[in-house]
């Protein structure tokens, strides 16, 4: 860590050093630090966090802590994301569009003096491993402690990075405030500082490949490596230079012959990609290995394959729902150096949460930070975390990392797979019949919506394609055209296979069909022999391959009858989801609609007559 009054920087990065005085000059901090990156630089911060009383010290995880957000910023707001391109047709229709030059002069005002009686802190990061020629480098400067620590889990941070930029390498500028300045003598007196939400922007500006979060202090509003900059930002750069940046997990599988196949799949944000990509198979003799959790860059290697890394290097992950039953490696990843946001705190120094597995041992003080018990109560109280409520740990603390997640060439995917959370209608697994097959099924993919956005009504059902709704960076259309585009560029017998999942079947009444989690090994376990060309495993039917009625083994708990219904062709659902996307979810993209998804859907229809 370095606090620099002028001399001495440790970079001679010109364009950089001239940004970071302007924005010094525009939010006049009272200092402005260097971040090393260094095991001394993330202690400081939790100090200085202790110290202003946002951050308790968890004496059950050495090295964690808890911090409490403000009971308005704890999810990201897509309602106040931008994607300001410069032109609205640029952006698309699905994305919330400011004129640049507008929103530029309205963000100034609010930066103006904003880092008043705080540190700046100026974070060079890369997402990949450092120097490898698929990582970009960002420049995150920030007034938050909070953001720096979770930088330094979440992203490579530190002087290593200066070193890679050299005089004049490439690099993206984010800019960060939690927009709360301070007047002479002020503090935040333990409070989360953030702004109010008509204050709050989160801006992409695409062309000049920028971003500037202003007002929020949460999770990807403020962390901006990850869904700002490895996503939004990304997407434009790989559909300009032809790869792909996806909001997916990466896993290995090994069956027990020792052959490995490498995953990817697409679910909306709170769908459980955390918990697919650190599954314990209940299958005997299966293994699966972590390479990512939220976020793959796949770019075509010399052999004509896809390979993917996981730009981050750390989970992001939703608590409530998290127990060694669910997630043991997850658990075992947050049992040190970890940075837990709005779960409850224990009497001794703990953390728990709603589905952490056990009742809540005594008191306990809730994610507002009141008192809270769990029984005995006549009036019904919240939850004690928030559902939105995270845990940031290390990759490198959890068990089930694949011992090349690193690599820097990446891994070759051989399936793709799409999903969401839908009670009916979608089987428990099915296969594309071709690559733009797979594209389709990705386009019209649709979730219940979960707490991971601040706003949106959770419990109903939207269209959430390549689940990139909220974090692609151009217009959906385009960006369609460019998956099929990616299945022109190599032989189809060298693209990944593609599959549409659903562990969230429902029967009639209400009922989970599929127990999910670690029995998730027996859809993944048919997944891979289709890959492997194992042949008598699967039918052709009208909406796609599924698997036949013996090739997957029911789980315990999940009868003959259950089986058929969740790999059942519900020819009457599927007519009612084709005429809803064709009526309502299609006309969405206007003439940049792909005509080879209009033909995918032409077929389909033909198919279920
Ligand atoms: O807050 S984040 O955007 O990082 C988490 C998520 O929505 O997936
Ligand atoms: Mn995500």
């Amino acid at each position: 860590m370095n606090t620099h009054t002028g001399s001495a920087l440790p970079t001679r990065h010109q364009r950089l050093i001239t940004w970071i005085n302007e924005v010094a000059a525009m939010t006049t901090p009272d200092a402005v630090v260097w971040c090393d990156g260094t095991a001394r630089e993330y202690a400081a911060m939790l100090q200085i966090t202790q110290e202003a009383g946002t951050a308790t010290p968890l004496a059950k995880r050495p090295g964690s802590f808890l911090f409490r957000s403000d009971p308005s910023d704890v999810a990201r707001v897509e309602n106040r994301t931008y994607i300001a391109a410069r032109s609205r047709e640029a952006a698309g229709p699905t994305n919330n569009w400011i004129d640049p030059v507008e929103l530029k002069s309205t963000m100034k005002q609010l930066y103006r003096g904003c880092m008043r009686g705080r540190t700046m802190y100026v974070i060079p990061f890369s997402m990949g491993p450092v120097g490898s020629p698929i990582a970009k480098i960002g420049v995150e400067v920030t007034d938050s402690p909070y953001v720096v620590a979770n930088m330094h889990i979440m992203t490579r941070v530190g002087s290593r990075v200066l070193e890679v930029l050299g005089e004049d390498g490439e690099f993206i500028p984010c800019l960060h405030s939690v927009g709360k300045p301070l007047g002479p003598g002020e503090s935040d007196g333990g409070l989360w500082p953030c702004a109010p939400l008509e204050q709050k922007y989160i801006a992409h500006f695409p062309e000049e490949r920028t971003i500037w979060s202003y007002g929020s202090g949460y999770g990807g509003n403020a962390l901006l490596g990850k869904k700002c900059l490895a996503l939004r930002i990304a997407s434009v750069q790989a559909r300009d230079e032809g790869w792909l940046a996806e909001h997916m997990l990466i896993l290995k599988i090994t069956n027990p012959a020792g052959k490995s196949k490498y995953v990817a799949a697409a679910f909306p944000s709170a769908c459980g990609k955390t918990n697919l990509a650190m599954l314990v198979p209940t299958l005997a003799g299966w293994k699966v290995e972590t390479v990512g959790d939220d976020i793959a860059w796949m770019k075509f290697g010399a052999d004509g394959r896809l390979y993917a890394i996981n730009p981050e290097a750390g989970f992001f992950g939703v608590a409530p729902g998290t127990s060694p039953e669910s997630n043991p490696n997850a658990m075992a990843s947050i049992t040190r150096d970890t940075i837990f946001t709005n779960v409850a705190l224990t009497s001794d120094g703990d953390v728990w949460w709603e589905g952490i597995g056990y009742d809540a041992p005594g008191t306990l003080i809730d994610w507002k930070g009141a008192e809270w018990v769990q029984e005995g109560e006549s009036e019904p109280r919240g939850p004690a975390a928030h559902p939105n409520a995270r845990f940031t740990a290390r990759a490198s603390n959890c068990p089930s990392m694949a011992s090349n997640w690193e690599d820097p060439a990446g891994v070759p995917i051989d399936a793709i797979l799409f999903g969401g959370r839908r009670p009916s209608t979608v089987p428990l697994v099915h296969q594309a019949r071709s690559w733009n097959h797979g594209v389709f099924m990705g386009s019209i993919v649709g979730s219940e919506i979960t707490a991971a956005a601040l706003d949106l009504k959770t419990g109903t059902v939207r269209r959430d394609p390549f689940a990139m709704l909220p974090f692609c960076g151009y217009h959906m259309g385009d960006y369609f055209r460019h998956w099929i585009g990616i299945g022109q560029r190599t032989e189809a017998s060298k693209l990944p296979m593609v599959f549409l999942v659903n562990w969230f079947r429902r029967s009639a009444k209400g009922k989970f069909l599929w127990p999910g989690y670690g029995e998730n090994s027996r859809v993944l376990a048919w997944i891979f022999d289709q890959c492997d060309g194992v042949p008598g495993k699967s039918i052709e039917t009208p909406i796609g391959i599924v698997p036949v009625p013996d090739a997957i083994t029911p789980p315990d708990g999940v009868s003959a009858d259950d089986m058929r219904e969740l790999l059942a062709v519900d020819v009457a659902g599927w007519r009612k989801e084709l005429a809803d996307i064709e009526a309502h979810h299609y006309p969405t993209f206007e003439d940049r609609l792909p005509a080879e998804l209009a033909a995918e859907l032409a077929a389909l229809k033909q198919r279920l007559q």
